[in-house]
């Protein structure tokens, strides 16, 4: 079993307080770490360690020097490539073939993308008129923001919380990341490789724990934090917004979703089918961009309900490194529970389970494991609970449509706002469909693709901000103003 520390300037320290708390597989439930729960003196001194490291030898680095550094954390990750795939698979139980060319390649792409954004991004410069004919020189300078807190979640674990360390040390601030509960290690892991690199310490702290009366609540309150950047739950980013208000903190926010997948008849069908199951399934349907509704033109309907069961039937549930598995279980037991509760809800309901709604028969010890079957549903109002709130599992809801207004005004009658994926072959319809669906990003033909120069983020309840590319900047630096009077 491994231990897990806080990571505090540079070395891995246990609490003051001695207190731990496991990290159980979700594929049998067997504990697998114990991690050290940082309390208030660890955050303390997290958070005094990257204000120091921002006064001393991290601030004082040019932008070369910065970006030579980060480039050698992308390399280091490569380097120990197999170490954070194995530690992501050991956190969530997903099959490896997502962590070996998504997760963990993205991670590491976190790194170089936004010191080459960092690198190249201009500074706007204005030559004024001025009353006495002389002008003035106007321009406007990026400085790091300071001391960013990043609160991290459990689905994607190194992808999400390197998209918001990888830009926040680009522009220069320092982090105290706290990394979800469940999903500890591969944060632990950067700590090690952020040390062979020779980032100077403090500049990467870690502290574990849960949110409340824990490491979550203290960091969004500490005083010492400049900025903080949050994913996770929409209910949970209330409650960090609440905290940051003492002391105006900014925040910028990547929340939850209740995303509409959108077929037209005219779609190429087998790649509307494999795109829905991807969109819906992958990752055991734990993707905040996931679509958990699905709309369906009607000449089409019954042929693509039947087809995605299919898809959804053929998947092979087993552990990550069974060459023949190709699906994993939920994150834990408590969030099983709460997908299976929505599973009932279904029918309780008057939902027609096309397939799934249950556990699947596990062998041996897996079945101690967070299984469940891909579920899809039909015939229910757009009122019922699973068509409305956000389940974060393998799961959705199909209903039929006739006209564009009717699918547009469908998809947008709900409080998120994350993302859509539209699929047909009219591409004037696409350009005008995607003016119309109310989301931060919509896929035609595609889901999650996107290039990390491009913004993301959500609108209605699905989030604050932008970040990607040159929009990171927004939020990583303090834009200040200077005026020369010539
Ligand atoms: P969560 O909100 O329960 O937890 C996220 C993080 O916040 C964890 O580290 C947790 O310990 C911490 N936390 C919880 N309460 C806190 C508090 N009061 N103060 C400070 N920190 C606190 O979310 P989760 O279950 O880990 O992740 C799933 C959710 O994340 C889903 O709603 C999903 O849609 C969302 N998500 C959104 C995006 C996006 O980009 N919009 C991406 C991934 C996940
Ligand atoms: O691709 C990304 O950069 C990104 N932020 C993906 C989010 C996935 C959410 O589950």
């Amino acid at each position: 079993m491994r231990q897990i520390e806080n990571f505090i300037a540079g070395e891995f320290v246990g609490a003051a307080s001695g207190r731990r708390f496991d990290k159980r597989s979700p594929l049998d439930n067997r504990v697998i770490a114990s991690i050290s729960e940082a309390g208030m003196p660890e955050v303390d001194a997290a958070v005094a360690a990257a204000r120091a490291a921002l006064r001393g030898e991290w601030g004082a680095l040019t932008t070369e020097q910065r970006v030579d550094l980060l480039y050698g954390v992308a390399d280091g990750i490569t380097r120990r490539f197999e170490d954070f795939v194995a530690a992501e698979m050991a956190d969530t139980g997903q099959p490896s073939h997502v962590m070996r060319h998504v997760f963990i390649p993205r991670g590491a792409a976190n790194f170089k993308v936004f010191a080459d954004v960092i690198k190249n991004v201009p500074t706007e410069a204005f030559q004024m008129d001025t009353p006495d004919g002389r002008g003035a020189l106007n321009y406007a300078i990026r400085q790091p923001k300071g001391v960013i807190g990043v609160i991290s979640p459990w689905n994607a674990p190194f992808l999400l919380m390197t998209w918001k360390v990888g830009p926040a040390l680009a522009c220069g601030n320092t982090v105290v990341v706290k990394p979800s509960e469940e999903s500890p290690h591969t944060a632990a892991l950067l700590g090690e490789v952020m040390n062979a690199v020779g980032i100077p310490k403090g500049v990467y702290n870690v502290v574990h724990g849960f949110g409340p009366d824990s490491a979550g609540e203290y960091l969004t309150r500490h005083a010492g934090v400049d900025a903080i950047t949050f994913t996770g739950e929409t209910r949970t980013g209330a409650a960090i917004m609440k905290a940051a208000s003492d002391g105006m903190r900014d925040v910028s926010f990547e929340l939850g979703g209740k995303n509409a997948g959108i077929v037209f008849a005219d779609a190429d069908f087998d790649a509307a089918v494999e795109g829905i199951f991807r969109s819906a399934f992958l990752n055991t349907g734990q993707v905040c961009l996931g679509t958990e509704r699905v709309y369906v033109e009607r000449p089409i309907f019954d042929r693509f309900v039947a087809a995605l069961k299919a898809r959804a039937e053929a998947v092979k549930f087993g552990r990550p490194e069974d060459h023949d598995a190709n699906y994993g279980p939920l994150i834990s037991q408590e969030h099983r529970q709460k997908v299976l509760s929505y599973y009932a809800r279904a029918v309780e309901e008057g939902a027609t389970v096309v397939t799934g709604g249950g556990v699947p028969d596990m062998p041996g010890e897996l079945a101690e494991g967070a299984w469940v079957q891909p579920t899809i549903w039909t015939g229910l109002p757009e009122t019922a609970a699973v068509v409305r709130e956000e389940i974060f599992g393998p799961c959705c809801h199909i209903r039929p449509f006739d006209t564009e207004d009717e699918v547009v005004n469908l998809a947008n009658d709900t409080d998120y706002g994350l993302s859509t994926t539209i699929w047909t072959t009219n591409l004037t319809r696409a350009h005008r469909m995607a003016a119309r669906v109310e989301v931060g990003i919509t896929w035609i033909n595609s889901w999650f693709l996107r290039d990390l120069r491009t913004p993301f983020g959500g609108s209605k309840q699905s989030g604050i901000g932008r970040e990607g590319g040159v929009h990171s900047l927004e939020f990583y630096t303090e834009t200040r103003n200077v005026c020369i009077k010539l």
